[in-house]
C-alpha cells in the first residue's frame, strides 16, 4: 500500500452522517457540490426525528449526484460510516470523504484534502497542526480535544496530532486493507479506531491543516456516553499495544538498549 505512485482519484463519495441536521444539510450539500463538482454526496441519516431524511430526499431528487442512505435508527457515527463505506466500495468509488453536516467542516478545504490524497492512503483534516484552527470553541472543549489527542498519542505512540478528527479522506484501497469487519466503536472514538487501524496496516496517513468552525445551528450529539466509550476503548488498545511491545522486547534481549 505504501508504494507510490498511487492510482489517480477520480470518483469521490463525500459521506455526510446526519442526526437532526435539517437546517444545516442543504448548505453542507451545496458547499460540497460547489467546491468539488465531480464528487457525489451520500447522506447517511439515522431516521432523524426532525425530518432530515426528507430534506435529504428532496436534495437527491433535485441532483443526481446526491444520494441518501436511510438507516433504521440512531446507531452512532461509526455504524453510519461503515454502511457508507460499504455502499461506496460496492459502487467503485476511488475515495471516500467523511464530513460533518453541521458547518464545522468547511467544503473549501476539500480540494486540499483530496490533493494530499494523491500521495497518501488517508488524509486527516487536522486542527492541531501548524495552520490548523478552531473557531468558536470554549476553552474546556479545546482542552478536551487537545488532552484526548495527547492521551492517544502517548498511549498508542501514533505520529498523529489529531487522531480524533472527523474530516477525512480514505482511499478505497486503504479501507479494504484496514480490516473493518470487526470495528465495534460506535461513537466518535470510531475516528481514533480507524486512525489506529490505518497506522497499524502500514498505510501512509497525512495531516492537512483545516479551520474547524463550531456549529451555529442545532445541537451537538457529543455525550458523556460517547466520551466514556472513547476513554475505555482507547485505554484498552493502549494497554494491549504496550503489552505486545513488552513481550516483543522480552523475546529479543539484543533490543533492550531501546528501553
Ligand atoms: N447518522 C448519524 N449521524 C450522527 C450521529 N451522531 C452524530 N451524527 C452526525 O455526525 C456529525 C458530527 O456530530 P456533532 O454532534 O456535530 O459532533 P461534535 O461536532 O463533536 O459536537 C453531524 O453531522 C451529526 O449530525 C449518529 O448517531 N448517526
Ligand atoms: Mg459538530
Amino acid at each position: 500500500m505504501t508504494e507510490s505512485p498511487r492510482p489517480p482519484i477520480t470518483r469521490v463519495a463525500v459521506l455526510v452522517p446526519t442526526y437532526n441536521e435539517r437546517e444545516n444539510l442543504p448548505a453542507a450539500v451545496r458547499g460540497v457540490r460547489t467546491a468539488v463538482p465531480t464528487a457525489d454526496v451520500v447522506v447517511l441519516d439515522d431516521a432523524s426525528p426532525d425530518g432530515t431524511g426528507q430534506v435529504a430526499d428532496e436534495l437527491a431528487a433535485a441532483d443526481p449526484q446526491v444520494h441518501v442512505l436511510h438507516r433504521a435508527g440512531k446507531e452512532g457515527l461509526g455504524a453510519a460510516y461503515l454502511d457508507g463505506f460499504r455502499w461506496a466500495l460496492e459502487r467503485g468509488y476511488d475515495a471516500v470523504v467523511e464530513m460533518d453536516a453541521d458547518g464545522s467542516h468547511r467544503p473549501e478545504h476539500l480540494p486540499s484534502l483530496l490533493a494530499a490524497a494523491a500521495d497518501a492512503d488517508a488524509v486527516i483534516g487536522s486542527r492541531w497542526v501548524p495552520g490548523g484552527k478552531v473557531v468558536n470553541w470554549p476553552l474546556h472543549r479545546k482542552a478536551l480535544s487537545v488532552g484526548g489527542n495527547l492521551y492517544v498519542k502517548v498511549l498508542l505512540g501514533m505520529p498523529i496530532n489529531d487522531a480524533t478528527a472527523g474530516f477525512r479522506v480514505y482511499r478505497a484501497d486503504a479501507l479494504r486493507v484496514m480490516g473493518l469487519d470487526d470495528v465495534a466503536s460506535q461513537g466518535y472514538c470510531f475516528q481514533t479506531d480507524l486512525t489506529w487501524r490505518a497506522v497499524r496496516a502500514g498505510l501512509r496517513v497525512v495531516e492537512v491543516p483545516i479551520t474547524f468552525v463550531e456549529r451555529e445551528v442545532g445541537a451537538s450529539k457529543m455525550s458523556r456516553d460517547i466520551m466514556t466509550e472513547s476513554l475505555r476503548r482507547i485505554t484498552g488498545w493502549g494497554v494491549r499495544h504496550r503489552a505486545r511491545q513488552a513481550r516483543e522486547l522480552a523475546r529479543r534481549p539484543e533490543r533492550w538498549h531501546e528501553l
